[in-house]
């Protein structure tokens, strides 16, 4: 029987692993399609995007945009709820979101295609699925010189940043470990927003990728067993009350720190050049530098709707997040220069009828970054 949600996903798919953990954990059925070729093409004509992971759902509309994605199944399904109830606690769930699915990806690309194990392993993986067996391997090549160049040396990684961008995951590691000693979820007794943000990377890359699952096993154990907990993380295993817990002990101060000072400064940077129609950037982080970075309308797109949530919050709210981050530099960087469109927002407007675009056209259309 076709059940209401056919998901197009890959089980080595940084968004798609995230969707699938959401998914599991509300107890949302659905069908999976490992993509190859033919599932793409198909994405890419439906949604505009040739990205995964997507769902078809059984009256022939579409999402797409792991974010937006979630935000539409909270709706539909609001039990167990994944965006805590206090709204300056939710708001900082998203921010943690965003903040795991963009920023922590430049590490997850290193991880992957640098060391050449995982990048052989991985690209063999990706090879299989989208090419005839004797053509596997070259294709896995060819896949991890274009993911290097897209999202590595093209994208303001050097040969002077990159111990940096390969030590992003060990700045994670210190923050998460004794974090997830102390309770099972990032924001407390039970899976939110945050969870998922984290768990792309974490999950499909970092604790799947044979150099960076060896690091993590030996490393990060209490990250690798929160793994397990999300993936196989349901609402009759956990204590009927949520307790969620306000982010204020001493190992979220770092973390804050690269938020505030890292995170919202790029999207900040990133804005400006897309608004004065810049290609690349040199971005300037606290503990980062980025020399001719790509400009990347998505993540314009990732401010505005953060910009957006945060204007909803009553004074009292905004006032509790400003008392958070004070200490590590304030939310400045969010509201810098206003609203900076992207004008994303309508074509990511959730659930979408399929467009019947060509597969020519979505070839030839350049693809959106992340
Ligand atoms: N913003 C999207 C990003 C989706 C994305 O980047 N998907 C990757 C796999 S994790 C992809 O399909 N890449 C296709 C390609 O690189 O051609 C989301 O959150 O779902």
């Amino acid at each position: 029987m076709k059940k209401s949600y056919t998901v197009y996903k890959s089980d080595i798919s940084y968004f798609s692993g995230k969707l699938e953990a959401y998914l599991r954990y509300k107890g949302i059925s659905y069908e999976a399609i490992e993509c190859g070729r033919r599932e793409m093409d198909k994405i890419g004509q439906a949604t505009g995007v040739k990205k995964m992971p997507a769902i078809e759902m059984d009256n022939g509309q579409w999402l797409f945009d792991s974010t937006p994605m979630l935000e539409w199944l909270e709706q539909q399904h609001p039990e167990p709820c994944t965006v805590p109830n206090d709204p300056a606690l939710a708001f900082l769930a998203l921010l943690i979101e965003d903040y795991g699915d963009e920023w922590l990806w430049r590490s997850a690309m290193w991880w992957r295609w640098i060391p050449q194990r995982s990048r052989w392993a991985v690209g063999y993986v990706i090879g299989k699925a989208f090419a005839p067996s004797l053509l596997a391997r070259p294709l896995g090549w060819l896949f991890g010189h274009r993911q290097r160049r897209e999202w590595l040396w093209t994208d303001g990684v050097t040969r002077d940043n990159e111990a940096s961008v390969r030590d992003m995951v060990f700045r994670e590691f210190e923050f998460l470990e004794p974090l997830l000693v102390k309770q099972p979820f990032l924001l407390g007794s039970h899976p939110s927003a945050a969870d998922f943000g984290y768990f792309a990377s974490m999950f499909r890359h970092f604790g799947n990728d044979p150099d960076s699952a060896e690091v993590m096993r030996r490393q990060a154990p209490n990250t690798y067993e929160w793994l397990a907990r999300l993936w196989n993380a349901s609402a009759d295993k956990l204590p009927k009350v949520i307790e969620w817990q306000w982010p204020e002990t001493s190992e979220w101060e770092p973390f804050l720190t690269r938020i505030a000072a890292d995170y919202l400064p790029y999207l900040h940077q990133n804005a400006l050049a897309f608004q004065q129609g810049q290609k690349c950037f040199d971005f300037v982080g606290h503990s980062l530098s980025f020399k001719r970075t790509k400009t990347t309308v998505y993540r314009v797109y990732c401010r505005e709707r953060l910009q957006q949530q945060y204007q909803q919050l009553s004074a009292s709210d905004q006032g509790r997040l400003e008392q958070l981050f004070k200490a590590v530099g304030g939310l400045g960087s969010l509201q810098a220069d206003g609203v900076i469109f992207s004008g994303l927002a309508e074509s990511l407007m959730l659930p979408c009828e399929a467009k019947g675009e060509t597969a020519t056209f979505v070839r030839i259309r350049s693809q959106p970054r992340n």
